[in-house]
């Protein structure tokens, strides 16, 4: 789970972050497994698991008064938002577990929809070279802007030096997940 902050520096949520401990090979990140998983047929069951598992932790959560407002943010594939029964499996997952469902967000690529969205991520592909990349800088200033014309919150990934922080706040972004507030951590 990697920290999500505000402009104060308080911990409002995290993002869930899987990784495969692999008796092997050792720690084996997402970005080799998922798209193996996806390859086997095997990123549905995964992904599933992956709520019920987020879903789960809220609720370990909600019992400690110091951390019951956390929120758990879920990266959700193209291929599950796409199933009939996704509501049915998001429901189910929420009822069987007992998590509130205002702590949770589901992460959607743009591609997948942009109507319903409570919150835009600024992906960390952009705020890598927010600050050297003209183009990235746009795409950042606009995703924020996009937000504020919808009415929906921002929220930055990658953040990594303060200065990256500095560039998003001054541009009107007030949340932040990163390597410079916090690396993904057990719970
Ligand atoms: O883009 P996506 O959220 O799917 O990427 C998730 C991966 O990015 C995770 O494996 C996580 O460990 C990593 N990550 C999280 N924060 C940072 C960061 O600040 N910098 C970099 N380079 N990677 C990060
Ligand atoms: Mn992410």
């Amino acid at each position: 789970y990697q920290p999500q902050v505000d402009a104060a520096g308080r911990v409002f949520g995290t993002e869930a972050l899987v990784r495969w401990h692999h008796p092997g090979r050792g720690m084996v990140p997402p970005a080799e497994f998922i798209p193996a998983a996806e390859h086997a047929g095997l990123i549905l069951p995964l992904g599933a698991w992956v709520l019920e598992t987020a879903c789960q932790q809220l609720v370990t959560w909600s019992r400690q008064p110091d951390l019951a407002r956390l929120t758990v943010s879920v990266k959700v594939s193209v291929r599950q938002v796409r199933l009939p029964d996704f509501v049915d499996l998001v429901l189910g997952i929420l009822a069987r577990t007992g998590a509130n469902p205002h702590r949770l967000k589901l992460e959607l690529t743009e591609s997948v929809l942009i109507d319903d969205v409570d919150q835009l991520k600024i992906d960390q592909s952009f705020v890598r070279d927010v600050l050297t990349d003209p183009h990235d800088a746009s795409i950042a200033r606009t995703i924020v802007a996009l937000a504020d014309a919808m009415g929906l919150a921002v929220i930055a990934e990658g953040v990594e030096t303060e200065a990256q922080r500095d560039f998003l706040h001054q541009h009107g972004c007030r949340s932040y997940q990163g390597y410079l507030i916090g690396r993904p951590m057990p719970a």
